[in-house]
């Protein structure tokens, strides 16, 4: 039986709970909680980072958003195309991958951190009385060029079909990006795409069930989605 280690409101989790929604792959989800101390326990020694999500599969354990849908495509495939099967498709799918968690999650992540007392830690520390006003402004300032980089490329490029590694990487990070730095009217192809993503079953199923948590949105949610 395959277990999921995360949290509903973790846009990382999201990412591997898209690729095991989109195929209805059978899993237990074990919440990485105070009230689940034995979760975050499993997750520190399993992770090098102690970063969630971490699945495991029998005595297999698979670190990192990407290898856990990478490996799901490979042992637990089904019928949504997680990696394409054509090499150059699949190629621009990992391309898009890494440009939506370095340049879009990585900045958006910023932003958010840059409220916590302790940015690399922050579940200790708690919150800053203000947010360090130079990360958000870096965190936003990266944003906007990625979105800027996405529109080029939307409009030259047909993106894999859903659900693939792209929308389970594009799904969490434009949610939440478009909550710390909404995506401008002209980067309209990118705003269409996250409207898309958000329509599609396996994506709802996770807004919805991070719907309670959104209080604790450090940079505050906004009244929409
Ligand atoms: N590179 C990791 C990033 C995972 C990540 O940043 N997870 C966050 C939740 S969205 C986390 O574990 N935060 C808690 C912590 O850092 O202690 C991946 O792709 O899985």
């Amino acid at each position: 039986m395959l277990a999921l280690y995360g949290h509903p409101f973790s846009s990382y989790t999201w990412k591997a709970l898209i690729a095991l929604y989109a195929n209805d792959t059978p899993f237990e989800f074990r919440e990485v909680s105070p009230g689940e101390p034995a979760n975050g326990a499993f997750v520190h020694q399993a992770h090098p980072a102690g970063k969630f999500p971490v699945l495991t599969d029998g005595g297999v354990t698979v670190v990192e958003a990407t290898a856990i849908i990478e490996y799901l495509a490979v042992h637990h495939p089904g019928a949504a195309p997680l990696i394409p099967v054509e090499a150059s498709i699949a190629a621009t799918a990992r391309m898009l991958d890494r440009v939506f968690d370095n340049y879009v999650m990585s900045d958006m992540q910023r932003v958010v951190a840059a409220h916590f007392v302790d940015r690399d830690n922050p579940g200790a520390g708690g919150m800053r009385d203000k947010p360090d006003a130079a990360e958000v402004d870096a965190g936003k300032r990266g944003l906007r060029r990625a979105y800027a980089w996405l529109e080029r490329w939307l409009k030259g490029n047909l993106l894999p079909p859903h659900a693939s590694l792209v929308s389970c990487a594009a799904a969490p990070s434009l949610f939440y990006a478009d909550w710390v730095e909404p995506i401008p009217a002209e980067c309209s192809k990118l705003a269409a795409l996250r409207a898309e993503l958000l329509a599609l079953p396996a994506v709802s199923r996770c807004v919805e069930d991070a719907r309670p948590y959104r209080a604790y949105f450090p940079p505050g949610a906004p009244d929409r989605d």
